[in-house]
């Protein structure tokens, strides 16, 4: 309470209102919303509690350049993070956020990370003048009473403060001060840049204590695959930004595999600890997902589409004049408004935003693990990195040992898609999809990758994935979606002593008939293609991490180091 007066006594709102996360609370928060624009309603016979956030159209996207890392050395944040020192740049943002929420009111919301009943669980409180991010949080987090009751035996939870400020895009920042466990963003409104739980609290925050206590902070999804005899296998991923995660955890099998279950536990982020048995437990700190819209359909994720139909917030997708969500993947409609509200000619550019996104709380997921709220979470057996690679990386390999997989997941590219700022397809080093997320040095965060396997025999085993490979006419040459299924059946049967590979100078490969093609219709030679080692290839992309690896000076380890000259030589030899 005396941080949210100091808080209020600098951003001098009209009032201050306290969440308690209610069913009630939130109707009266939309129709606040309906009344000032900021939402619209939807057909509610067709979607109901549904509804279409226009945001900013300068506020699309993550800003990278405007998030840093604020500690008292440039060290802790490494070359990974723009850094400020922590006392300049709380002076700096005071300045911004002096009077910011003056003829506004002043909302504070406070969410649990993780199940109320799990050691892992954390308190967050954000503070904010946006009812768009309350909302989101409302179903993002357990907002509200819930939260408080926690705070009441403790003072640990982390300080969100955020405002939409002026929207003036030279004076955004999103800071993270990691000692104090604080955050404080202004003048974005946009999901990873204002929904302080996300990517600042969940991954930035608690990536740095994760590597003080010993657990992992990670990019993440969280499925459990069920074999026709009802074994159950779980793995994570993870995927660099749009890049397939949401879609892997919401899989459903194809009709030839359809004595298989896939079970979502998360989409996003998984916070995974070691356990007694030596095993990485993971849990999802979130309960809904903030997903992509683009390429969204019946055919590409109908479990999706199922769960978008009731309680979701559209943000920034188009508007059909029957009052429906419109989006590239939909059926074609007559008279489109676009994200922006202007009309929409087809052909034009598109009618939604390429980074427009579903708001929708976990429990409208059909195929929702039953174990999604286990305080102690689901023991990983495989670990899958993925690119979004057009050319050179195989559709899948398995790394020989962890100390491989932590250089695999190290090597890491994807090329840049719309989730950030920026240019798209341009291609940037993101290892372990952490590169906007790492709360300090990348060095430093190898290194504690690599000090698992000294505290455990039994980890999961690390895989790497790729379903963007190009053919020469440009299209995907692997189907993707629903189908890659046949390569989690691969890496279920590896960690299982199942599944043959063939060892090749990257890692082992599925061997010739191993991955199970049944049904499926792919080109002569694509098979071939996508599980072709081309070393010279490999040769120059391994090279190329030489200086990346080199900017982390002393806290790139020596180890790390050893495997990436053992897989040069491998490659040469
Ligand atoms: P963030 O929420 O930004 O972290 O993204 P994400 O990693 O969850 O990515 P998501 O599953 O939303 O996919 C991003 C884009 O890639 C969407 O347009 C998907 O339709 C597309 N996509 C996902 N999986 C596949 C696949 O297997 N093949 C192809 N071709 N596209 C895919
Ligand atoms: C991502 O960019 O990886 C997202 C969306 O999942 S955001 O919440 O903006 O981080
Ligand atoms: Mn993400």
């Amino acid at each position: 309470m005396e941080w949210v007066d100091e808080v209020a006594s600098r951003t001098r709102p009209d009032s201050v209102v306290w969440c308690d996360g209610s069913e009630q609370e939130y109707r009266i928060f939309v129709d606040q919303m309906l009344k000032e624009g900021t939402l619209i309603e939807l057909d509610q016979k067709r979607y109901p509690n549904c509804y279409l956030h226009r945001s900013d159209p300068d506020d699309v996207a993550r800003t990278e350049a405007s998030t840093f890392i604020c500690t008292p050395e440039r060290a802790d944040a490494g070359p990974n993070n723009n850094w400020m020192n922590n006392r300049e740049a709380e002076n700096l943002l005071w300045r911004i956020f002096d009077g910011c929420m003056a003829g506004r009111t002043m909302y504070v919301a406070p969410y649990l990370l993780g199940p109320s009943n799990s050691p892992y669980c954390q308190v967050g409180v954000e503070i904010t003048d946006s009812l768009y991010v309350v909302i989101s949080l409302r179903i993002m987090t357990r907002m509200g009473a819930i939260a408080l009751e926690r705070l009441k035996d403790r003072d640990q939870f982390v300080r969100g403060i955020h405002s939409i400020g002026t929207m003036n895009h030279s004076l955004r920042y999103v800071c993270h001060f990691p000692n104090t466990k604080l955050i404080m963003s202004i003048n974005s409104n946009y999901g990873g840049n204002a929904l302080l739980s996300k990517k600042s609290h969940s991954l930035r925050i608690a990536s740095v204590a994760a590597r003080e206590e010993g657990w992992l902070a990670e990019h993440m999804l969280i499925v459990g695959i069920e074999d026709g005899s009802g074994r159950l296998t779980y793995l994570s991923g993870a995927f660099p930004s749009a890049s397939g995660k949401t879609n892997l955890a919401m899989l459903k099998p194809p009709p030839s595999l359809n004595d298989f279950k896939v079970w979502l536990l998360g989409d996003d982020i998984a916070w995974l600890h070691l356990s007694a048995d030596g095993r990485l437990y993971a849990i999802n700190p979130e309960v809904g997902f903030f997903c992509v819209a683009s390429n969204s359909s019946a055919k590409t994720n109908p479990n999706l589409m199922e769960a978008i139909r009731k309680n979701t917030i559209f943000t920034n997708v188009g508007l059909t004049a029957e009052r429906t969500p419109w989006w590239d993947a939909q059926p074609p409609a007559a008279s489109v408004l676009d994200w922006r509200g202007r009309t929409w000619h087809p052909g034009g550019a598109t009618a939604a935003h390429p980074n427009s996104r579903f708001t929708i709380p976990i429990r409208r997921y059909p195929m929702l693990s039953p174990k999604s709220d286990d305080p102690h979470g689901v023991p990983v057996s495989a670990i899958l990195f993925g690119g979004r690679r057009s050319e050179l990386v195989p559709l899948v390999y398995e790394a020989s040992s962890w100390e491989h997989g932590v250089l695999v997941g190290a090597m890491m590219k994807v090329e840049t898609t719309a989730a950030a700022d920026g240019t798209v397809g341009r291609l940037r080093e993101d290892p372990m999809a952490m590169m906007p997320f790492c709360g300090y040095d990348m060095g430093a965060y190898f290194q504690h990758w690599l000090d698992f396997s000294r505290k455990s025999k039994n980890l999961p085993r690390i895989f790497h994935v790729n379903w963007f490979r190009r053919g020469k006419d440009g299209r995907f040459v692997w189907p993707g979606y629903g189908e890659n299924l046949r390569v989690l059946k691969w890496i279920v049967g590896r960690v299982n002593g199942e599944a043959e590979a063939v060892e090749t100078p990257i890692g082992n490969l599925p061997a010739p008939g191993s991955l199970d093609l049944k049904g499926l219709d792919l080109p002569k030679g694509a098979i071939e293609e996508l599980l072709y080692v081309d070393r010279e290839g490999w040769l120059k992309e391994v090279s190329s991490f030489e200086k990346f690896f080199k900017t982390f000076g002393d806290r790139f380890p020596k180890a790390l180091w050893q495997e990436y000259w053992n897989l040069i030589a491998r490659l040469q030899s």
